[in-house]
């Protein structure tokens, strides 16, 4: 028995002195001292022992456990503070290091181009007005006097969900659903998303923005719509800017006309990026056509309105000089960041 108890406590020390980490060691202390451990198995065994010869072993068995058990302790806390070290060592912080920049995210150009065309107009009087993408033919085209024949309606050219509903290709149905409230006078602008049925190339997108401004009063004059956009130009593109209207047509308005600005890169002396002509083409306009009036409800004797519709991207291409506007699309973080 003495023998046997020897081997179990020698055979312990050595495993405890091999165990590598906490959880060998565990394992260690479960087969020595747990319920089927080997020296549980010999304290079983006592019944087996002479009478005389027990409290001896007994004592044996109890010393044998305490050594062992200490022994355990202090591996625990040995391999504990070798633990706690190695972790300490990884965690440690190197404040001589640089500090991570945070990336301050900036406008889009398309937005820089919204934000100044709005604010021009507000500073004007007027609204900005939102509308839904997503429109009835009526409001998208008979309202605005585009008759069911007219190629713009062609399905090569509008996006259709059914032959009720398109993608608007323009915003001046939101124009028309405020006209059709009945509340004049109206100064308002309408910026948003638009669709067309285009292939992409440097000039096109199947999605693009627009800007349309609309006013409605008594004794609005086409003086008033030259005088606005004049206006609207030299804010735009500088004061020096000169404004020239050549007659156009639009379902929706009459007269209608297309409105250049001065190169303000030469002047309107001609160079390269007005390719020589001196002007460049910014906006089209007319007089809001009496029976567009009219379909909203609104009485052509009585009152009479301008209207104007600016692409959001070609003002953004001509402003920041860029010659393709896929660049605006594409989100590629070298382009966006030039501004
Ligand atoms: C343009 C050109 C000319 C326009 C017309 C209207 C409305 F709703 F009053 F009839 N809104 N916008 C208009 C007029 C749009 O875009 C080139």
């Amino acid at each position: 028995m003495r023998e046997k108890l020897q081997k179990i406590k020698e055979e312990a020390i050595r495993q405890i002195q091999d165990a590598a980490d906490l959880g060998r060691l565990n394992d260690v202390r479960v087969a020595v001292l747990g319920k089927k451990g080997e020296l549980t198995a010999v304290l079983k065994g006592m019944k087996d022992v002479a009478p005389t010869d027990r409290p001896a072993i007994g004592q044996l068995v109890n010393d044998t456990r305490e050594s062992i058990e200490k022994m355990l302790e202090e591996t625990k806390a040995k391999l504990e503070a070798a633990e706690l070290e190695i972790k300490l060592k990884h965690e440690v912080i190197d404040v001589t290091l640089p500090a991570k920049k945070n990336k301050v995210g900036h406008r889009h150009p398309n937005t820089i181009a919204l934000e100044e065309v709005e604010r021009i107009f507000t500073g004007m009087g007027y609204e900005v007005v939102e509308g839904p993408e997503i429109e009835y033919d009526y409001y998208n085209f008979e309202a605005l006097n585009i008759p069911a024949n007219h190629p713009a309606k062609d399905e090569q050219d509008t996006f259709y969900i059914n032959d009720k509903i398109v993608l608007r290709t323009q915003t001046s149905p939101v124009q028309v659903r405020e006209m059709e409230k009945g509340k004049l006078p109206i100064r308002m602008i309408a910026p948003g998303r638009v669709f067309r049925s285009d292939e992409v190339d440097a000039t096109h997108s199947p999605s693009f923005h627009q800007i349309e401004g609309l006013v409605i009063d008594r004794h609005i004059t086409l003086a008033d719509l030259k005088g606005t956009l004049a206006e609207f130009a030299k804010e735009l593109f500088g004061a020096d800017t000169k404004v020239k209207f050549r007659p156009h047509h639009f379902p929706f308005t009459e007269p209608s006309a297309e409105m250049d600005v001065t190169c303000f890169k030469c002047g309107g002396k001609g160079c390269r990026f007005c390719k020589d002509e001196g002007w460049i083409e910014i906006l089209g306009c007319g007089m809001v056509h009496p029976r567009v009036l009219k379909m909203s409800g609104i009485d052509p004797e009585t009152y009479t309105g301008f209207a104007f519709g600016i692409g959001l991207e070609r003002i953004a291409l001509l402003k920041y000089e860029i010659d393709d506007m896929r660049l605006l699309y594409e989100n590629d973080q070298r382009f966006l960041n030039m501004f």
